[in-house]
């Protein structure tokens, strides 16, 4: 098939398919406080992981996914952890990680050990880490409320930190981004910067906290969540990096099962996008958040029309996926049922959890044919658990139904291959795990198509 061939099929594939659920973007852990960062052709996004059940912010990671079509996301190992900062007690909440003359700085709000909120900086030579401690302490101790660190390079190389809650406040930046100079600035909480709220001594404007620094057509935004709790996103612009900030209004309405919501807005090869959190995925709540994404656009004079919480997410995807080398099976578009996990023999993997556990692998270009389907994978239990390889939809077309073989734990693997043919054209794959056991049915690392 031609390359122009081909972007007809994928148009027509991409017409047809019905639209499904693709928010929250990541089903298998609860993740919140996206922070989105491009670098080369991929979009990297850092998260802070609510662990599973929880009833307060039990956050101890930074999580990472990648994508470069905006609809499949893979999950990488674990980047980073409150425990590298020697001096820090916990809470690992909203962090952001930006690129500077290859090197990525990663900015996060935790709990010092007496108990005070800080802000650290850790440094790593690639956007998956390792990151590492480079000072030694807290980068900001200033007064109560570091949280949420956002940060922004701007054109003339002057860097700005913002964070806070309930007020605001951001330093400029040294070039080696690991240290400040000047005073910290605290914002003018004003009605004309963040609209006013009623009724709170503390907090006279609806500033709440979670900022977010963008930059657009020689305009600053500072997007932020907004009170009072439940939250909404808003948004102010100003001329200049410090201000002064000037209301924009509601940029997304309160909506989705959290009392928290944190902005994260990047471009990404020609569009704006607007990332979010809500407590959607089932067991969600303000505890067990979960990141979502939608398109953001911009009015001629900079305004941004309000956007509303969509579990459609991106519809059409950036580009299609080659089968024909290996892709994690933490590369996901959908899932059901579905966990993730990681040990060292195989990094990060995904478990089935239940019968009629599945993934959703969106828009795979299958143009050079099919011959064999091969996958990493294995189970604990003698019952039959299989793998079924299923096109377009989970009861669509069966190419493979494969028997995971009994490895005994996910520290063993087994290499599982199919015969396969009659594939042409872009479409979605989707992996089905059926069989009876009482947790846990399979683990899967990888899978690849020959041509
Ligand atoms: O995730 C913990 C805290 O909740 C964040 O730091 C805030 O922005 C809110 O999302």
């Amino acid at each position: 098939m031609t390359k122009k061939n081909c972007l007809i099929a994928f148009s027509l594939f991409a017409a047809c398919t019905a639209v499904q659920a693709q928010n929250p973007i990541v089903q298998t852990a609860y993740t919140a406080d996206p922070a989105p960062m491009v670098w080369g052709d991929r979009l990297y996004l850092y998260t802070s992981h609510d662990e599973d059940g929880s009833t307060w912010f039990t956050m101890n990671e930074w999580k990472l996914y990648s994508t470069a079509d905006m609809v499949n996301w893979t999950e990488h190992p674990v980047p980073l952890s409150y425990k590298t900062f020697d001096w820090a007690g916990g809470d690992a909440w909203a962090a952001q990680c930006v690129e500077r003359d290859g090197k990525f700085y990663m900015y996060v709000p935790v709990t010092d050990r007496k108990g005070n909120t800080v802000i650290g900086v850790a440094v790593a030579d690639s956007p998956y880490g390792p990151f590492h401690d480079p000072i030694g302490r807290p980068l900001v101790q200033a007064e109560w409320g570091n949280i949420d660190p956002t940060v922004l390079v701007d054109d003339d190389g002057q860097a700005y930190l913002y964070w806070g809650n309930p007020d605001c406040f951001y330093v400029k930046l040294n070039e080696n981004m690991i240290s400040y100079s000047g005073d910290i600035v605290r914002v003018p909480m004003t009605e004309d910067s963040f609209g006013k709220r009623e009724g709170d001594p503390k907090r006279a404007t609806l500033y709440e906290e979670g900022p977010w620094l963008y930059k657009r057509d020689g305009l600053y935004y500072l997007f932020f969540a907004a009170g009072p709790i439940p939250e909404h996103l808003g948004y102010a612009t100003g001329k200049s990096p410090m201000g002064p900030w000037k209301n924009g209004g509601m940029l997304m309405p309160t909506a989705g099962r959290s009392f928290t919501n944190h902005p994260g807005v990047v471009d990404f090869k020609g569009n704006t996008y607007l990332f979010y959190h809500n407590g959607a995925l089932p067991g969600g709540d303000g505890f067990n958040r979960s990141v979502c994404v939608v398109p953001l656009k911009f009015n001629a004079d900079g305004s941004i029309p309000p956007v509303e919480m969509d579990d459609r997410g991106i519809v059409n995807g950036l580009a299609t996926l080659c089968p024909y080398r290996k892709t994690e099976a933490e590369t996901i578009a959908w899932s059901e049922g579905m966990k993730s996990h990681s040990n060292s023999q195989v990094g990060v993997f995904v478990t089935a959890v239940k019968d009629g556990a599945y993934i959703r692998v969106r828009d795979v270009d299958f143009s050079k044919g099919v011959s064999k389907f091969t996958a990493r994978v294995g189970t604990t239990h003698n019952a039959e658990i299989r793998m079924e390889v299923r096109l377009d939809g989970k009861d669509g077309r069966q190419l493979a139904s494969i028997r995971i073989p009994r490895t005994g734990g996910s520290d063993r693997w087994r290499l599982v291959e199919a015969e396969v043919s009659d594939v042409q054209g872009v479409h979605d794959v989707y992996f089905v795990f059926s069989g009876k056991a009482p947790k846990d049915l399979a683990y899967f690392d990888w899978w690849m198509f020959s041509e």
